[in-house]
């Protein structure tokens, strides 16, 4: 996708604090942190969003999950930390490449 941010970000075509990366994620900090941990991890191949996987891709959801785990605790917060991933603009999607964001250091309202 040649104007995705992200995937941008992947290309290397824009700079970002990695924290982790494989062969199909890349997780860096968010630039606009609502936690004092607030990093993304994102597929690098691009997918809009989580509506986009399908039954194709049940590896890499596995794969996705067990890395959000693996940079929670690389970044000193297993056991006290958020996954969120907004699909779709109207949930406040604001860049369409599939992304979860990891959130800690902050009390969050119920
Ligand atoms: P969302 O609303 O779920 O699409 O959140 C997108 C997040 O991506 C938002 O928290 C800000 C972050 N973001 C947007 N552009 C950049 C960028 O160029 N670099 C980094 N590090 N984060 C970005």
């Amino acid at each position: 996708m040649d104007n995705c941010i992200f995937c941008k970000i992947v290309r290397g075509e824009l700079p970002a604090d990695v924290v982790y990366e494989n062969d199909n994620l890349l997780a860096f900090r968010d630039i606009n942190p609502l936690a004092p941990t607030h990093v993304v991890v994102i597929t690098k191949k691009h997918f809009t969003f989580l509506d986009d996987l399908t039954e194709a891709e049940i590896q890499l959801a596995g794969e996705i999950l067990l890395t959000i785990k693996q940079v929670a605790h690389k970044l000193g917060v297993a056991g006290a930390y958020k996954v969120v991933t907004n699909c779709g603009e109207r949930a406040g999607q604001m860049v369409p490449h599939l992304h979860f964001h990891v959130l800690a250091g902050k009390k969050f309202a119920p």
